[in-house]
């Protein structure tokens, strides 16, 4: 068999999945039971399965595909790439022209200060490249102790031991001897969940203001950096108050403390610039990049870097780097989707017609009996379920269950959204139409219809005591 045959029966897909597929962040064995969706073609922000349905994909994958599926020019430059040099390293004296020209597009794109770029394969290896980057810099200047990294609950970056161990997701903690020694996790600015009867912006100064006491808790020569998500992603889609980010960089200016600014997510449009830190007014030493950087359609990550850091790391042997590296077929197709977003406005787009048009229908279905309110920053949002609006109460029932029971209404109704607890997760690719909003709004509301019912009738709307 040379190609993935695509024309098996879904139940003979379904087996051969279960037999020998072993799913991420999935319990197998329920999947196994429950069957497994096959997606198997997309266009635009469009998916096919294999029974035909055409689903709007609300996730843009899995946070990715910033400029939709389905285009052409992305095939051809990789088919192009893999003809004329399909690999080579970055390890040993030679380079090639992808890997430069992605280097130098990205340091043009990047905040002034930010010019150096170290590949990697995706976002989680470049966070393990930021942390011990981070280490060597100071090691380098004669700092070796300053090598403590804080991070806050619930961030998310990566699945990786120095990736996830900086990530705050105390599930994944539980497992395999996560976190590493010297990572520490401060609370998260999550204003909707844990600010309580604060205003937002004093609850932003006060979450602040944690890391300040961490920093000064550990010892300021202690901490090398402190690493955030200009908005948090897979935590909820967290949008801090106004207050949080300058307070975070006035402190990590007073302490000399790095930033290191995960831009996985945020990056390439998704926030309305082209990158996250641009839109929360953060002035990061490195930024993490991945995801969009290729809209998905090839594995790629890396770090930009500031020339301070850069400066004293080059100035070494940084013994450190990934085969795929700079992989000349993915930096050629990274390379091809910056161009479309530039050269096809994609961020004008964002700003003046899909991120104003997100928003109305997000305001409409903020309406909803069931949605307490939305966090959004430009086409990344998410609507928090509760039994009852006024107080932004929880469940009675554990977590996620009625946010579980919302994704696969959504998915019923040729949706997907995904739930993170009880929110629900909206970031389409940037490239979507009003129409398709429109359609992603209808879809919506008759999900969030479906599961209120469903919650009715099982006497399920109960707040937590
Ligand atoms: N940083 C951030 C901010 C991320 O969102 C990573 C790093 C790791 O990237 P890689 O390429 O190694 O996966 C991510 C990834 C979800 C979900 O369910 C989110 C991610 C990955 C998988 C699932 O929201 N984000």
């Amino acid at each position: 068999m040379s190609t993935p045959t695509n024309h098996m029966p879904t139940a003979e897909l379904q087996a051969l999945d279960a037999a020998h597929h072993m799913h991420p962040f999935t319990t197998n064995d329920e999947l196994r039971d429950r069957g497994v969706r096959v997606i198997k073609s997309g266009k635009g922000v469009f998916l096919k399965d294999s029974e035909g349905n055409q689903i709007l994909d609300a996730m843009s994958g899995l946070w990715c595909v910033n400029i939709g599926y389905g285009r052409q020019e992305m095939v051809d430059v990789a088919s192009r790439q893999m003809l004329e040099l399909p690999f080579y390293n970055t390890f040993f004296n030679t380079t090639h022209t992808p890997a430069i020209e992605l280097a130098a597009e990205l340091a043009k794109l990047a905040p002034d200060h930010l010019n150096h770029v170290f590949f990697a394969g995706s976002g989680s290896e470049a966070n393990d490249t930021n942390l011990r980057m981070v280490r060597t810099y100071w090691a380098q200047k004669g700092h070796p102790e300053k090598s403590h990294i804080i991070s806050r609950k619930n961030a998310y970056h990566g699945s990786t031991m120095g990736s996830g161990s900086m990530g705050g997701m105390t599930y994944m903690h539980e497992q395999g001897g996560m976190p590493i020694p010297g990572i520490h996790h401060i609370n998260q600015p999550d204003w909707w969940a844990e600010g309580g009867d604060m205003t937002p912006e004093d609850f932003g100064l006060a979450r602040a203001r944690e890391l300040e006491a961490k920093i000064e808790e550990l010892g300021a020569d202690k901490v090398a950096a402190f690493i955030a998500e200009p908005v948090q992603g897979a935590g909820g889609v967290i949008v801090p108050p106004s207050t949080y980010w300058p307070e975070i960089q006035r402190i990590c200016e007073k302490h000399n403390v790095l930033i290191i600014a995960d831009e996985v997510i945020c990056g390439f449009g998704r926030t309305g610039n082209w990158f996250g830190s641009t839109t929360m007014g953060i002035k990061p030493h490195i930024m993490t990049i991945a995801k969009g950087l290729s809209s998905g359609y090839a594995p790629i990550g890396g770090s930009i870097v500031c020339d301070e850091v850069a400066e004293v790391i080059n100035a070494c042997e940084f013994n450190h780097g990934y085969t795929y590296s700079g992989h000349p077929v993915c930096a050629a197709v990274a390379l091809e989707n910056l161009r479309i977003l530039q050269e096809e406005n994609i961020l004008d787009h964002v700003n003046n017609v899909a991120g104003p048009a997100l928003h109305a229908a997000l305001e409409v279905l903020a309406e909803h009996p069931l949605v307490g309110g939305m966090n959004v920053c430009g086409m990344m949002a998410s609507l928090p379920l509760t039994p009852h609006k006024e107080t932004r109460a929880k469940f009675a029932m554990e977590a996620g269950t009625v946010g579980f029971m919302c994704r696969e209404r959504c998915f019923a109704n040729d949706l997907v959204m995904r739930h993170v607890g009880d929110r629900m997760i909206i970031s389409p690719p940037l490239v979507i139409t009003p129409e398709e909003i429109d359609i992603f709004q209808t879809r919506a509301v008759k999900a969030l219809d479906d599961t209120y019912s469903a919650l009715m009738e099982k006497d399920m709307l109960k707040a937590a005591s």
